[in-house]
C-alpha cells in the first residue's frame, strides 16, 4: 500500500502528500525579478505536497548564471509575492532555495565584474549561462579568489537575511542549497577546499561554513522552516570529497540540534546515475546514523525516481520524495502518479532560459 499520496508534515509545513517538486534552474528572471509567468508555472504545479522553488541568489556575489532569481533587493522580494499567493490559492506550500555559487560563476556576473569567491582560488572545470546578443551561451567558469576569513560573516548573514525575506516574500519555509559543487559544497569537499583556517583541513571546519549558515537561518525563522539539500558524491560542477561517508556523518548530527523540516538527498550523480562505481556511499546507513542520534527531519530522497522506486523508498525509510524532469513536463504530476500516468515528455531544448514555451504550456490530463 502506497503513503506517496498521504499527508505529512515537514517541521511546522502541512503537506497534502509526501510529492516534492525539486529545485529546477529555468533562467526565466531577466535582471533576477521573478515574473508573472513563474506564477503561472508555480501554480500550475501546486498539487505537489510541497514545491521547491528553482535556485535564487542570496545575494549578487552569490549570482552564477543570467536570469536566474535573487532574494535580496526589494524588488525581488515584491516579484516572490504573487508566486506564494498563486500557490497559496491553489493550495499547495512552496519554500524558495537559497543560493550562494561560490566559484561557479563569472565575472560579468559579479559586481563590480570582480572575480567570482570561493573556499580556495580553485576554478572548477564547469560552464554556466550568459546572455550574448539575446541568446543564452555556455562559457567557463571564471578564476576564482579565495575568501578572506573576515569575508565569511557577512556571507553568514546575507544567507540569514535572505530567510527573512523569504517570510516577506510568503514562502512557508527554505531550502538551503548544500549541494551540486556550489559554495557550501565547495566548503565541504576536499578537492575545492584547501584552507588552513577554521574553515579548512578537518570534517570539522570544512562543515563549519554549513553549520554556521544553517544555524543563522534557523535561528532567523525556525528550524521548522528550514530544510537542506545534500550531494554527498555528485560530481556536478567539479566536486569530490576523498572520503564523503564520515563528512556527512558529521553534518548530520551537527544538523540534530536544529530541528530542521527536512533533509534532502540527491542520491549519485545530480540528474545522472543513482550509483557512482568509484564514489560508493551508503544513504541508508546515513539515515539509520541520524535517527539514532535523534534527527526528526523529514528525510527526502531526489534522483531519477518513478513510482515504484519512490513507493520502495518510501517503504525503506524515506519521508518525501522530490520529482524534477517530471515535474517540467507534467504540471499534475500528482494525478498522473495516481493514474499510473501517461507522463509527458520534458523538452530539454527548453529548460534554461525562453518563454511560455517548455514552460507553462505543457497540458494537463484532460478532466472529463
Ligand atoms: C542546472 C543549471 C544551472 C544551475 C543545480 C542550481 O544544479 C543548479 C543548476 C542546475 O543545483
Amino acid at each position: 500500500m502506497t503513503t506517496l499520496f498521504e499527508p505529512t508534515t515537514a517541521g511546522s509545513i502541512q503537506l497534502a502528500n509526501r510529492i516534492v517538486m525539486a529545485p529546477l534552474t529555468r533562467n526565466r528572471a531577466p535582471g533576477a525579478v521573478p515574473t508573472p509567468l513563474m506564477a503561472t508555472y508555480y501554480r500550475q504545479r501546486a498539487s505537489a505536497g510541497l514545491l521547491i522553488t528553482e535556485a535564487t541568489a542570496i545575494s549578487h556575489q552569490g549570482q552564477g548564471y543570467a536570469d536566474v532569481p535573487g532574494l535580496y533587493a526589494p524588488d525581488q522580494i515584491e516579484g516572490w509575492k504573487p508566486v506564494t499567493r498563486a500557490v497559496h490559492e491553489a493550495g499547495g506550500k512552496i519554500v524558495v532555495q537559497l543560493w550562494h555559487v561560490g566559484r561557479v560563476s563569472h565575472t560579468e556576473l559579479q559586481p563590480g565584474g570582480g572575480a567570482p569567491v570561493a573556499p580556495s582560488a580553485i576554478r572548477a572545470k564547469t560552464k554556466t549561462v550568459l546572455i550574448k546578443e539575446g541568446v543564452p551561451t555556455f562559457v567557463e567558469t571564471s578564476e576564482p579568489r579565495a575568501l578572506a576569513l573576515d569575508e565569511i560573516p557577512g556571507i553568514v548573514d546575507d544567507y540569514r537575511r535572505a530567510a527573512l525575506a523569504a517570510i516577506e516574500a510568503g514562502f512557508d519555509g527554505v531550502e538551503i542549497h548544500a549541494a551540486n559543487g556550489y559554495l557550501i559544497d565547495q566548503f565541504l569537499k576536499t578537492g575545492s577546499n584547501q584552507r588552513t583556517d577554521a574553515y579548512g583541513g578537518s570534517i570539522e571546519n570544512r562543515a563549519r561554513l554549513l553549520i554556521e549558515v544553517t544555524q543563522a537561518v534557523a535561528g532567523a525563522i525556525g528550524g521548522e522552516r528550514t530544510g537542506i539539500r545534500l550531494s554527498p558524491v555528485t560530481p556536478a560542477n567539479d566536486v569530490l570529497d576523498d572520503d564523503p561517508q564520515p563528512l556527512f556523518d558529521h553534518v548530520m548530527r551537527q544538523l540534530v540540534p536544529l530541528g530542521l523540516a527536512y533533509v534532502h538527498f540527491i542520491e549519485g550523480a545530480t540528474g545522472g546515475p543513482r550509483e557512482i562505481p568509484d564514489r560508493p556511499f551508503d544513504f541508508g546507513a546515513l539515515r539509520l546514523a541520524y535517527r539514532a542520534a535523534g534527527g526528526r527531519a523529514a528525510w527526502m530522497v531526489n534522483n531519477g525516481y518513478d513510482l515504484s522506486l519512490a513507493e520502495r523508498s518510501l517503504r525503506e525509510g524515506a519521508d518525501l520524495v522530490a520529482f524534477g524532469k517530471l515535474f517540467i513536463a507534467n504540471p499534475d504530476l500528482v494525478q498522473r502518479l495516481k493514474k499510473g500516468g501517461p507522463f509527458n515528455d520534458p523538452d530539454r531544448t527548453t529548460f534554461y532560459g525562453g518563454g511560455e514555451q517548455g514552460y507553462t504550456d505543457y497540458p494537463a490530463l484532460a478532466t472529463s
